[in-house]
C-alpha cells in the first residue's frame, strides 16, 4: 500500500498544468508598479475613450457600475515570470464599452490615473479578450492592485493590464507605452515568450 502526501499530490497537480515558457506558478499576488499608488476619489474618477478624431465617450464611476458586468476567470502572466492561475475579477467588457464608439482606428494607448501607459492593437481589446474590472476574487480590487479600476487583459504579459486606468486612445498609428518604449516587447504574448524587443 502506497502512502501520497498531500504535498505531493499538489505538486504533481501544478506539474500537469501547462504555463508559458519560463514561467513558474505562484500563489501570492504579487504587486508591480513603477510609481506611487495613486488617490483618486471615486466622485472624480473617470473613464474616457477617445477617438482618432477627438470624439470622447465618458463613464463615470456609477455609470461604470450601472453596466452590465461580466466575471471572468483567467490565468495571469508577468514578465518578470509569475504566473497566476483562475484569478477571478469583476467588471466591464471593453465589447460593451466600445459599442457606442466610432473608429476605424487599429491601435490603443491606455492611460492610467498616475502617467503610466501601455499600447496595444484594438483588436487585442476587442471579442471578449478584455476588460475593465474592479473586483478581484469578490472584493473590491485593492488600490495597490489598480483599484479602484484597472483593464484586465490576460492574454498578454500582465504589464499590459494597466492599473488605475483612466482612459484609452484609439489611434490609427501604434505609439509606445511605458515600459515598450524601453526595451519590452510592443506586443507581448506570453505563449511566444515576447518579453523584450526582439525576442
Ligand atoms: N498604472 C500602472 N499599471 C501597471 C503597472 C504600473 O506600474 N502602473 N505595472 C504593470 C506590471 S509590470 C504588472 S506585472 C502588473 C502588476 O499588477 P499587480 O501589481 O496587481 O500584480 O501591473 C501592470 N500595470
Ligand atoms: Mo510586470
Amino acid at each position: 500500500m502506497g502512502i501520497v502526501s498531500p504535498g505531493f499530490r499538489r505538486r504533481r497537480r501544478d506539474d500537469d498544468v501547462e504555463l508559458p515558457p519560463g514561467q513558474y506558478l505562484t500563489q501570492d499576488f504579487p504587486v508591480l508598479s513603477a510609481g506611487p499608488t495613486p488617490n483618486i476619489p471615486l466622485d472624480r474618477w473617470q473613464f474616457t475613450i477617445s477617438s482618432e478624431i477627438g470624439q470622447e465617450y465618458q463613464w463615470t464611476w456609477d455609470e461604470l457600475l450601472e453596466l452590465p458586468a461580466e466575471e471572468p476567470t483567467v490565468d495571469i502572466h508577468c514578465v518578470t515570470k509569475w504566473s497566476k492561475l483562475g484569478t477571478t475579477w469583476r467588471g466591464v467588457s471593453l465589447d460593451l464599452l466600445m459599442e457606442e464608439v466610432e473608429t476605424t482606428a487599429d491601435y490603443a494607448l491606455v492611460h492610467c490615473y498616475g502617467g503610466y501607459t501601455t499600447n496595444l492593437p484594438l483588436e487585442d481589446l476587442l471579442d471578449g479578450k478584455a476588460w475593465v474590472v474592479y473586483e478581484y476574487e469578490g472584493s473590491e480590487l485593492a488600490p495597490q492592485h489598480g483599484g479602484p479600476a484597472r483593464l484586465l487583459v490576460p492574454h498578454l504579459y500582465f504589464w499590459k493590464s494597466a492599473k488605475w486606468v483612466r482612459g484609452i486612445q484609439l489611434q490609427e498609428f501604434d505609439e509606445p507605452g511605458f515600459w515598450e518604449s524601453v526595451g519590452y516587447h510592443n506586443y507581448g504574448d506570453p505563449w511566444r515568450e515576447e518579453r523584450y524587443a526582439g525576442d
